[in-house]
């Protein structure tokens, strides 16, 4: 059963219509809209992402956080005014799970908050929604043994309740630590008709999953055996981009390394570090990344829409 309306949180009224109905709906992030794409191509994915979870039978709930709200679907003025806003980053909060309560609060500077994956499970769970599709989640940086930067994103599949469908973490991080990290913690890692892990821009990372399902009424089953015994978190499911828009693994790694070696250089710290990186190597690789971001988040809304479809039937 899903939880009831909570105070702080507005739903869309067909969200909130389907999730009472048991119907299948699919949570987006808005991160990826204000801080991890540019103008105006972050509201066209956006949009086309919604349609996509549409066309596989789910309806999409667009999270963030508004003048004051929690939101869970959003409107297409909506979307435009996060990716208007996120050209001003001054007016647009990237918004992970501590940032919240000072939204909410009416504190910040900014009405608007643009969730990250941790901060879009937690909205997502409250709602009552258990599939989620992102690009790719964050995790351990590379160099995290000195700087100690863990992305939020993995403590929250430890405790939230959701199931997300990646495109593996960012081909930024050290993947291989990210994935210790998710093994301490007890997070299932499943790959989505592949062995390995994929790397967001690459379908293999070079590092094994720890299990292969090739059906979403498989992951389906998975994620109900895991809530059913008790278990909570999340669950995160690797789906890699497909292969005609995957970019090769040495230009992306030179694309990398620069862009991490002026983050280095210009002090970037905190939580500035990805948008950085993501906008660094967009320009390095010409917008080569940009345009496997984007197709790979497409990808994730449809196999997301599919595991939805799966969950609710089940
Ligand atoms: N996936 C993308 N682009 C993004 C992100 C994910 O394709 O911009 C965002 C997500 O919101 C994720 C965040 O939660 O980057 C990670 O930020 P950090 O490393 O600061 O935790
Ligand atoms: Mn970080």
């Amino acid at each position: 059963m899903r939880p009831p309306e909570h105070p702080l949180l507005d739903c869309r009224p067909e969200v909130a219509a389907s999730l009472a109905e048991g119907r299948p709906v699919v949570a987006l992030e808005s991160t990826i809209i204000s801080h991890g794409m540019p103008w105006p191509q972050n509201v066209e994915t956006a949009l086309a992402v919604e349609a996509a979870v549409r066309a596989g039978g789910a309806v999409p709930a667009t999270i963030a956080v508004i003048d004051g709200r929690l939101r869970a679907g959003l409107s297409t003025a909506q979307i435009e005014r996060l990716g208007r806003a996120g050209q001003e980053r001054e007016q647009v909060l990237k918004a992970s799970r501590r940032d919240l309560p000072f939204l909410l609060a009416g504190v910040t500077p900014q009405a608007l908050g643009a969730t990250t994956v941790a901060a879009t499970m937690i909205i997502a769970a409250l709602a009552g929604i258990r599939v989620f599709a992102t690009g790719g989640i964050g995790g351990v940086h590379r160099g995290a043994a000195a700087s100690f930067d863990i992305s939020a994103d993995l403590q929250e599949l430890a405790r939230t309740e959701v199931a997300v469908v990646c495109a593996g973490p960012k081909a930024i991080l050290d993947i291989g630590l990210t994935l210790e990290y998710l093994e301490t913690h007890g997070v299932p890692v499943i790959g989505y008709r592949c062995d390995a892990l994929p790397a967001f821009y690459s379908r293999d990372s070079g590092c094994a999953v720890d299990w292969r399902l090739d059906e979403p009424a498989a992951i389906a089953r998975v994620m109900q055996a895991k809530w059913a015994l008790g278990l909570g978190g999340g669950l995160l499911i690797a789906n890699p981009i497909p292969a005609e828009f995957a970019l090769p693994r040495e230009a992306v790694d030179r694309a990398i390394d620069a862009a991490l070696a002026d983050a280095a250089q210009q002090g970037i710290a905190g939580k500035a570090v990805t948008p950085f990186l993501l906008d660094r190597v967009n320009r390095l690789t010409g917008g080569d990344s940009l345009a496997a971001n984007i197709q790979l988040v497409l990808n994730n809304a449809r196999l997301a829409a599919a595991v939805a479809v799966a969950f609710a039937l089940r």
